[in-house]
């Protein structure tokens, strides 16, 4: 019987602003005190959370001295060693100054996009003082309201020489198994960003100097945003082995970023995409980019901590009741009788008939497949 009770092997992260996070939003100020990101560290660890991401800024401010930044994370590594909590992912802060109003890596002006290389640059070597081999790029204000104003061209040139750029870094420090990741969204805060889903990250990536170097962390709701299906949106990546980094939260489809918890939309969804994770076990951490709700106090934002993980869990124990259930596996088998069948050559294949009306009277059992999945989410099956 699964107790639902998280530890360390299920690879739970949480980015460390998740926790910060507090509350406010475009048309109201904090509801909620903010979390020091050392005192998040702590906390994570102790409630058998795997690991956490951050944005270097979440951590070590930019304006501070060498002497600060060195005690900050020489305090985060003691904290991570006593708490058994590791860092997976470290990016940039290259958002929230007013200095990248008009983008970072896209800005016109190239003393901003120094500026954020320079950034990003810090966050490799952070993360690489705390132990992780991940920059992800979440490039928030790189996209236009204005077209007028702004050359996708550009812009798209722009994002290849910063990340080739970023790469060249990585390979002249020597810093071996360190990763780039692209994190598409369609909107938000732009009115359109660069590389708004999967597809467009995977186009570009595909044209780097190393393009084995650079994958992706696809965040569900960035998909639902799109509305696109976030299941396949996770598939095609993790298919090509470009899975770097996965963002669970809820999210209703188009709307405004709501980085809602785990499951709390659409559970059939976040069911398959449970269950696309285990089943090809994939060996990432399983990290959670949401907020608790703007309602919560400080202590609730523990219950949505708790509550991201236990409903991963449960699915989880869906999952292996689906992969189970004689008599949905029935079912799959039938469906999927001969579809291993290798392709016969050009000559046999020109050759070959084919029962038409056969093939289309095929039962295919749709309904009572995706019936036995409901009630198992419902707790019948
Ligand atoms: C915002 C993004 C953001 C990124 C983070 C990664 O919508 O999801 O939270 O995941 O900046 O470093
Ligand atoms: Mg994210």
């Amino acid at each position: 019987m699964a107790s639902y009770q998280p530890t360390k092997n299920d690879r739970f992260a949480f980015g460390l602003w998740t926790i910060m996070n507090t509350g406010r939003d475009p048309f109201g100020m904090e509801t909620r005190s903010t979390m020091n990101g050392l005192d998040v560290i702590s906390e994570l660890g102790r409630r058998h959370v795997y690991a956490f991401e951050l944005h270097a800024e979440d951590l070590v401010p930019a304006d501070a001295s060498a002497s600060d930044r060195d005690r900050i994370l020489a305090e985060a590594r003691r904290r991570m060693a006593d708490e058994n909590i590791v860092c997976v992912n470290c990016g940039a802060n290259v958002f929230s100054h007013p200095v990248f109003k008009d983008g970072a890596l896209t800005s016109h002006d190239p003393k901003v996009r120094q500026l954020a290389m320079q950034r990003y640059l810090n966050a490799i070597d952070i993360g690489r003082e705390l132990g992780c081999n991940l920059c992800d790029l979440w490039w928030g204000r790189d996209g236009a309201e204005v077209d007028a104003a702004k050359n996708p061209i550009e812009a798209y040139k722009w994002l290849r020489e910063g990340l080739n750029y970023l790469q060249g870094y990585i390979d002249k420090q020597g810093y071996i198994g360190h990763r780039l990741a692209i994190e598409p969204k369609p909107n938000e805060p732009r009115g359109d960003t660069y590389l708004p889903t999967v597809g467009h990250a995977l186009g570009l990536i595909a044209t780097l100097d190393k393009p084995e170097n650079c994958g992706l962390v696809v965040e569900i709701a960035h998909s639902r945003m799109a509305g696109l299906n976030a299941y396949h949106d996770l598939a095609q990546p993790l298919e090509s082995g470009k899975l770097f980094g996965c963002h669970l939260n809820g999210q209703k489809p188009l709307r405004y970023d709501q980085d809602l918890r785990f499951g709390a939309e659409d559970l059939k969804e976040s069911f398959f995409v449970v269950k696309l994770l285990e089943d090809h076990m994939w060996d990432g951490p399983r990290t959670f980019d949401a907020h608790a709700y703007r309602t919560a106090d400080r202590d609730e934002v523990w219950d949505f901590v708790e509550g991201c993980m236990r409903t991963y869990l449960l699915l989880k124990e869906k999952v292996r009741r689906f992969n189970a259930d004689p008599e949905i596996q029935a079912i799959l088998k039938d469906l999927r009788s001969g579809s291993a069948e290798k392709l016969p050559t050009y000559e046999d294949l020109q050759k070959a008939s084919f029962d038409w009306d056969a093939l289309a009277r095929r039962k295919l059992h749709h309904e009572r497949l995706d019936q036995l999945t409901q009630e198992l989410l419902l707790g019948v099956g």
